[in-house]
């Protein structure tokens, strides 16, 4: 087999794991013996009773009983995969974790990406944080970075975790909503928990509705800490950078993916990696020296901060990519088990109290989710260096230890011997620690303002909008009143417009106007500022074809928008083929009915073709509409020009004479599909989104 031969040590062990090739041999029972039937009970006389003696029949069905797990309390939904992460150079000035050194040496990685509030089978595209944890298979042992794509938790002591957590799930006598978080008892815990708020804001905004996980910030959200080989410690906070940028959807749109399809984000990240587009997020770090620790407005140690990054820049360290999708969902997504405390040699933790709690948390769920203390043998969470140590039984132990199972030991000549530090031992910073026993919150963890301001004035203009539209839907569906109401007047401590804004839209009388914090604003959070690189590599272009379509035309243009990396297809009304006017065939790659415009990042308006007037032609012009309204590059040539134009608002009339292409605000129009119209629709194709457009037609 392929893996057993691969250069990736995580593969290679994994390889060992495979099952048996299912057509190498005959149909067997859990204990091997060869099943000749596997239709009928084994019954006395035709119409018999089923025999308690068919242990076949006992096997399957008592193995199928027990198929499910419970699933995570939180991150239910969630879609993984493998790769590797390379430095970029050595970190030895900061650290000596030994997967940070050498630019030479790839770490395998397993990625697994989630929802938060919904269950395992809601919906990708809520309105929610997403989970962003990293497993790092590491030659000193295994390394979680289990974070985020918000760079902020909700609440700063791990002690208030289930008390969140039950606010936002559904609630407990109906089980409603799923997947969401407009309703009650989330915005009644927000509004008397005003240290939410600045997470609050991120989830309001577009952050929380991702066009794609390959277009996601990733964030470690603590202040760790680096150690080097002398003991000295650095704080670190770590950011994943998406190298396609960070983009979203909108929440109109994203609504209806909801139903067109539900797996939208799982998919992406399926498809892209199988057509080898592989995803890729540059790691970096702002690191502050220990005596700086109490040199910022807020405290290191308060996960509802950021350290802006224009105070303390991010330095990029290294790059990970994912180039393989796991071969069994429930044996590597749902069985990966992440712990904030699976650290290596050169990271360590600082005393947040939101890590500290994570820290317990973590391994615990897992006894309970994976059934015991051995996941740890499950090979998705498998370290590739050996594991030595008297730990011992336990259900599902896989492993056969020899010799004593105690130290000291003479009898079992001392083994395992400690390691030394030099050895690559795992030593704590030697941090000095004094204090009361106090169940209190320090003091520079007060300010829940600030940020929550900062976070609002760093966005632009149609940032803002859509964080006012989301506070008005959200506020919008809760039943009390009251509620409503000490929501909008927490937001007057952030900023009167904002608040005055929400409160107008959800029935709520204006604000009385607060002192509110003007802090400086930080561009690097505003979208506009992350766009990545220009790329149409893996953006999803929709060709509308009828029959009469210029067929030469349309399949150059498809080919050539592959040949760029994106995934151009051709959807018309039916499957199979439409035909040109000159009787040849273009392939239609969907039928219309089957897909929509918010499954697509472009609509393009084909040459020849005409949308009648029935239920076809209603489909193909709501799908050019639909992408107008949601920002999307919309685009036409040759005769389609003039369908595009009647679809578009007043502003955007369109003329092109034959060769001339017109774009303008992501419309984009030619004479015909050729070199500059292509050109003028891949710039906008890369540009993404539009945002300052004229209403659309009613
Ligand atoms: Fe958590 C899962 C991220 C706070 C307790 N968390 C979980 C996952 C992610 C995060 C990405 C899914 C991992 C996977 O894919 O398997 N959690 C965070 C971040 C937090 C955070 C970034 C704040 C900075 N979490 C947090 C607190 C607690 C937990 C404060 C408890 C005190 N989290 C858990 C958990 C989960 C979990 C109950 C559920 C399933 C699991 O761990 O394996 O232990």
């Amino acid at each position: 087999m392929a893996e057993n031969k691969s250069p990736d040590p995580k593969q290679r062990q994994r390889a060992e794991a495979l099952a048996p090739d299912p057509c190498g041999g005959p149909l067997t029972t859990d204990q091997g013996v060869i099943v000749e039937h596997t239709d009928d009970s084994l019954r006395a006389g035709e119409r018999g009773p089923t025999l308690l003696e068919d242990f076949h029949f006992r096997e399957k069905i008592t193995r199928f009983d027990h198929e499910r797990i419970p699933e995570r309390v939180v991150h239910a939904r969630g879609a993984g995969a493998y790769g590797y992460f390379e430095p970029y150079a050595s970190c030895a000035e900061f650290t000596r974790a030994a997967f940070l050194q050498d630019p030479a040496v790839r770490t395998p990685v397993f990625v697994r990406f989630s929802t938060v509030q919904g269950p395992r089978g809601s919906a990708d595209t809520v309105r929610d944080v997403r989970g962003f944890a990293t497993k790092f298979y590491t030659s000193e042992g295994n390394y979680d970075l289990v974070g985020n794509n918000f760079p902020v938790f909700f609440i700063q002591d791990g002690i208030k975790f289930p008390d969140f957590v039950h606010a936002v799930k559904m609630e407990p006598h109906n089980e409603i909503p799923t997947g969401a978080s407009a309703h009650d008892t989330l915005w009644d815990f927000v509004s008397l928990q005003p240290e939410t708020l600045h997470t609050i804001m991120w989830l309001m905004s577009d952050r929380a509705i991702p066009r794609s996980y390959r277009m996601m910030q990733g964030f470690g959200v603590h202040t760790f800490r680096f150690v080097d080989a002398a003991g000295k410690g650095t704080f670190v906070k770590f950011h994943w950078k998406p190298k396609l940028g960070v983009h979203s959807l909108v929440w109109d749109e994203a609504q209806e993916v909801m139903g067109r399809d539900p797996d939208f984000n799982r998919r992406d990240l399926w498809d892209t990696i199988e057509a080898g587009q592989y995803p890729e997020w540059e790691l970096g770090v702002q690191l502050v020296p220990e005596a700086d620790e109490h040199k910022f407005d807020f405290d290191l140690l308060d996960a509802t901060k950021i350290i802006p990054e224009e105070q303390v820049p991010v330095r990029p360290i290294g790059r990970m990519v994912l180039d393989r999708n796991p071969d069994n969902f429930f044996a590597e997504t749902e069985q990966i088990a992440f712990c904030t405390a699976n650290v290596v040699p050169g990271i360590d933790f600082t005393n947040d109290p939101l890590l500290q709690a994570r820290n317990f948390s973590y391994l615990d769920t897992q006894l309970i989710r994976l059934g015991g203390p051995n996941f740890a043998h499950i090979p998705v969470n498998r370290p590739v260096v050996d594991v030595r140590n008297n730990q011992r039984d336990g259900y599902h132990q896989e492993e056969i230890h020899r010799g004593t199972n105690y130290s000291p030991n003479s009898l079992g000549g001392g083994c395992p011997a400690l390691g030394s530090v030099d050895e690559g031992a795992y030593r704590h910073l030697a941090e000095r620690v004094d204090g009361v026993k106090i169940r209190k919150r320090s003091p520079s963890f007060d300010d829940h303002y600030t940020q929550a301001a900062l976070f609002w004035h760093s966005m632009a203009g149609w940032e803002k909008q859509h964080i006012v539209d989301a506070f008005r839907f959200e506020l919008g569906k809760v039943g009390a009143m009251p509620v409503r109401e000490r929501t909008v007047e927490q937001l007057a401590h952030v900023d009167h417009e904002l608040a005055t804004a929400v409160a107008e839209g959800i029935g709520v009388a204006a604000p009385a106007r607060q002192e509110t914090p003007s802090p400086r604003p930080s561009p690097a959070l505003s979208f506009e500022n992350n766009q990545g690189e220009s790329t149409i590599a893996t953006r999803q272009i929709a060709l509308l074809a009828t029959d009469g379509v210029d067929a030469h035309q349309a399949s150059v243009l498809r080919d050539t928008l592959r040949e760029r990396g994106a995934v151009a297809e051709v959807l018309a009304p039916h499957d199979g083929t439409v035909r040109a006017a000159d009787g040849s065939p273009l392939t239609v790659d969907r039928a219309l009915p089957t897909v929509a415009a918010v499954l697509y990042d472009a609509v393009v308006l084909t040459d020849g073709s005409e949308p009648g007037e029935g239920s076809d032609g209603d489909a193909a012009r709501r799908f050019v509409r639909n992408a107008y309204r949601h920002g999307k590059p919309v685009a036409a040539y040759g005769s389609a020009t003039a369908l595009l134009t009647r679809l578009l608002p007043d502003g955007l009339r369109l003329s092109t004479p034959d060769g001339e292409v017109t774009a303008d605000r992501g419309v984009v129009s030619g004479g015909t599909a050729d070199s500059p119209f292509t050109e003028e629709l891949v710039k906008a194709v890369a540009a993404h989104r539009f945002r300052d457009r004229p209403a659309p037609r009613a």
